[in-house]
């Protein structure tokens, strides 16, 4: 059983039932002049993960085992988005609202698919979600369960936001997880920081903290 070196102490997990679950690496979150940048955030935060992400992703690939990506955004309609979710934040750059890569969080839209680095392969399951976690109002449950899966390696953005609710959501659930530093992102340093400390926290509160290169290596 491979061993990751990890905070608050080793990991280790069967790469049979693991998966590795890419959460909302968007447009909309990470390009320069997308929305993301356009309410004021610094996408240098994000942008970081996108090179040990893409080598992760290929040696996951090359291994053989399974890769989730999400992508949170709603219908066109917005049927699925809540009044509190679509009246949150500054009029004119809400979800749904024209931005410089389509309608804002729209599925379909430019903006709301996944960066051109980290696309996922034909097969490969990408589950749409309306919330910040991405076991609400998804079938991500099923999808695990039919995988056989019981540990998660979590990466993606933001750490303090889809990230945490997601590890959070999986832990209730019982999947063990793993979050690697240098594959998640906040447009905030201090929330990145306290982020990562909040899971590892009192014994593995959440889960483990751990970095990209060692896992590569546990699966090689
Ligand atoms: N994916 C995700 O984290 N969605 C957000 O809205 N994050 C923010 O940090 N705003």
């Amino acid at each position: 059983m491979p061993i990751v070196d990890a905070q608050p102490g080793p990991f280790a997990f069967d790469p049979d039932s693991t998966a590795l679950v890419v959460i909302d690496m968007q447009r909309d979150f990470l390009m320069p002049g997308g929305f993301g940048e356009s309410l004021g955030n610094d996408v240098s935060q994000l942008r970081r993960t996108i090179e040990p992400l893409a080598a992760l992703m290929t040696a996951w690939r090359g291994a053989g085992l399974p890769i989730i990506h999400t992508r949170e955004g709603h219908l066109p309609d917005l049927s699925d988005c809540p009044p509190a979710k679509l009246n949150r934040g500054a009029p004119s750059m809400r979800i749904g609202d024209p931005g410089a890569f389509g309608r804002i969080l729209i599925r379909g839209e430019y903006g709301h698919d996944i960066v051109d680095e980290l696309q996922p392969l034909p097969g490969e399951t990408v589950v749409d979600k309306p919330g910040k976690g991405a076991f609400y109002a998804t079938d991500l449950s099923e999808i695990l369960d039919k995988l056989g899966t019981k540990s998660l390696i979590v990466t993606g953005v933001t750490t303090e936001v889809c990230v945490h609710t997601t590890v959070r959501e999986a832990n209730d659930r019982g999947y063990e997880c793993l979050v690697l530093a240098d594959c998640v992102g906040s447009y905030f340093p201090e929330f990145q920081h306290v982020g990562l400390k909040m899971i590892a926290a009192q014994g593995g509160i959440f889960g483990w903290v751990a970095s990209s290169p060692s896992v590569i290596a546990a699966i090689q």
